[in-house]
């Protein structure tokens, strides 16, 4: 007999218009790649989280790349914390300083023994919460979860598809297979929904809050973590300007997912929506939050307010 994943590849395997480079799986709500759902499987079995442990969690294009810079570059100058395992950002890509669980960690080798890695350990996901082990909820270890306005995310995510194809895909159509949430990690209203109700032991922080007021964000971030540093620092060594240029300096390398590292800083601003989407488009994300995050105390609001708030 078939067992639950397998009934799952069985089942619909969509093959959105921007889905060129494979097929996605529906795995618990979730739409990822199969060797993703293998990976999480792997993570479910084998990852033993501890107190020290911190992840950095997010759907795709919500700056990630960003958290993990700031993030690594937080506990490398703190002086209350060691940090000897993590690498500086002088000549590497922030992904490659702070290691995706279901792929540096456990995408090749499930059981790969990580326990050589000296604390604090920082990886991150872009797997929803329910992807994770149960024990993350009670092992202690922390969650930062960087989340971006939907308009926002999906314009960038649909430049990255362009860009790293070479196609340029009908905006409208990419546009409702978002809204349907079929899209890598999606969908994204319920990847942002499962964090928040987690919110007593995730630190939530949004992209338009770091864009608003960089040292604020980066000072809580520092306070959640117990570090002490010098935020000024920190948001220099990982500006936009600063992080791309590395990155350029690299030439043509290109990242395990297939993306030449400068691809991950195409314009970093906020609303640049409003050259790409009509207003009725914005209307129906509006929709959609509300229908799907109504009860939970969670709107499109938190994006509109500065860190300050
Ligand atoms: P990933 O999920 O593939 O890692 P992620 O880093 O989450 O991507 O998102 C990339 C976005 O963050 C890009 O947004 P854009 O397409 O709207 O420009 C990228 O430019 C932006 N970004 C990356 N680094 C920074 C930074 N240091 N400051 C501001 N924005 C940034």
């Amino acid at each position: 007999m078939d067992t639950p994943q397998q009934q799952q590849q069985d089942q619909v395997s969509p093959q959105a218009k921007w889905w060129v480079d494979g097929q996605r799986i529906g795995y618990k709500g979730f739409w990822f790649k199969p060797e993703f759902i293998t990976a999480s499987e792997a993570i479910r079995a084998h990852y033993k989280p501890l107190p020290s442990d911190i992840i950095l969690a997010s759907f795709p294009k919500t700056g990630t790349t960003w958290l993990k810079a700031l993030t690594s570059s937080i506990l490398r100058h703190s002086s209350t914390s060691s940090s000897s395992s993590i690498q500086d950002l002088d000549h590497l890509n922030p992904h490659e300083v702070v290691p995706f669980l279901e792929i540096e960690m456990f995408g090749d080798n499930p059981s790969k023994d990580i326990t050589e890695i000296s604390s604090p350990r920082l990886f991150s996901t872009h797997l929803p919460l329910s992807f994770l082990p149960e024990t993350v909820k009670t092992s202690g270890c922390r969650f930062i979860y960087i989340t971006r306005h939907p308009a926002d995310t999906f314009v960038s995510l649909w430049h990255l598809h362009n860009n790293k194809f070479g196609t340029e895909i009908s905006i409208r159509q990419a546009f409702e297979e978002f809204c349907k949430g079929l899209v890598p990690a999606g969908p994204y209203f319920e990847h942002v929904l499962e964090f928040w109700e987690a919110r007593d032991r995730v630190m939530f922080v949004t992209y338009e809050d770091l864009k608003a007021n960089p040292e604020e964000t980066v000072r809580k971030i520092a306070e959640f973590l117990g570090c002490k540093t010098k935020v000024e620092e920190i948001v220099k060594e990982c500006s936009f300007e600063k992080l791309r240029s590395t990155s350029k300096e690299r030439g043509e390398g290109v990242h395990w997912s297939g993306n030449k590292y400068d691809m991950f800083f195409r314009k970093g601003v906020v609303g640049d929506w409003k050259i790409h989407l009509t207003q009725e488009m914005m209307k129906e994300l509006e929709d959609i939050a509300d229908l799907k995050w109504r009860g939970s105390g969670l709107d499109l609001n938190i994006f509109y307010r500065t860190a300050s708030q």
